[in-house]
């Protein structure tokens, strides 16, 4: 779980006379023969809006680039993204880049990319492995921050949110994929920021796998088993789109007579909040295909690289999403 770890800044330009074909072991470029640099990206899959803004950032900034991009959509198996990796090392790439489905599990790969000099860049999800030396870099979101954002505001606003008025905030939470690090650090940010008033209340949480009918699942089941939902906190947009299709078979009214908190700000969530039936997204970007590949550039080079870089991102309530929505990218 990454804190909110100052940045090192140790991007130290390595003036070394390293090939400048672009091949991890300064050797002669063995990918292809071309001085391209070869990128092999393992994508987590296409369960969300967010997902879908991602890949599209990735493949136009490669292009972009003029990196020549190896590209697998492991619908949201681990097995699939390791044996990605393994083909991509088979294949000599130049570096690695992926997005971890879960947390856990990724030593040995890992380990098998460093013995065949292969540089790795995590982006958008972090891995637990105690050894960071096993990746150069991770470019991402600092999810426990996007979490305290959500249970900022569910308790600055908490007599709006108190719908029926009994002096008791109780929040529903539809979860993330299982294991994932957005999943478990959105929640403990919550988590924290709620401690601070003792009449806020998760009284039931479940996994909604990032996915719409995820969440539409899960809220089905919530309106079964709770009898006073005052707040909905959902980990994506995706699950949050899914709880207003449920709210809305219950007859009930989405962002008004249930508030709705949602993390990501994609077009669809974005259209909802101005539309009111969400009530405010936390925003969490993207678009990380630029900063990767000017990354990919530096570590095939050789140049030091900062240990993680974080993404710019913000909220938006509904006056805010109404400003901005005609001119979001995605
Ligand atoms: C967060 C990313 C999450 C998004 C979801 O950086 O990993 O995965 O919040 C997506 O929409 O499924
Ligand atoms: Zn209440």
């Amino acid at each position: 779980m990454f804190k909110n770890l100052m940045v090192a800044s140790a991007t130290v330009v390595f003036a070394g006379s390293l090939a400048a074909c672009g091949s991890s072991d300064g050797g002669a470029d063995d990918a292809g023969g071309s001085d391209k640099i070869t990128m092999g990206f393992a994508q987590v899959g296409a369960e969300s809006g967010w997902r879908t803004a991602n890949t599209k950032s990735i493949q136009a900034s490669a292009k972009e680039a003029g990196i020549e991009l190896k590209f697998s959509d492991a619908q949201q198996k681990q097995e699939n993204q390791i044996k990605a990796i393994r083909s991509y090392i088979q294949q000599k790439v130049d570096v690695i880049a992926f997005s971890p489905v879960v947390e856990t599990g990724w030593d040995t790969v890992l380990q098998e990319a460093k013995r065949a000099k292969i540089p790795v860049i995590l982006t958008d999800r972090a891995v637990d492995s105690e050894d960071t030396s096993l990746y150069k870099t991770f470019l991402g979101s600092d999810f426990v921050l996007e979490g305290e954002k959500a249970g900022q505001w569910v308790v600055d606003n908490a007599a709006t949110n108190d719908v029926n008025k009994d002096g008791k905030i109780n929040v529903v939470e539809i979860q993330g994929t299982t294991g994932a690090a957005p999943a478990i650090d959105r929640k403990e940010g919550f988590e924290d920021k709620i401690a601070a008033d003792s009449n806020i209340k998760i009284v039931a949480s479940q996994t909604g796998d990032f996915t719409r009918d995820g969440g539409k699942k899960v809220m089905e089941a919530f309106l079964k088993s709770q009898k006073d939902i005052d707040v909905v906190y959902a980990h994506n947009d995706d699950e949050g789109l899914g709880a207003i299709e449920a709210i809305e078979a219950a007859g009930l009214k989405p962002g008004v007579d249930i508030k709705i908190i949602t993390v990501d700000a994609v077009k669809d969530g974005m259209t909802a909040l101005a539309a009111g039936k969400i009530n405010y997204i936390v925003e969490c970007n993207p678009l990380l295909g630029p900063q990767l590949m000017e990354l990919a550039e530096k570590v095939v080079a050789g140049e030091e690289v900062p240990q993680r870089v974080e993404t710019e991102e913000g909220a938006f309530d509904q006056e805010q999403a109404k400003a901005v929505l005609a001119d979001r990218q995605y």
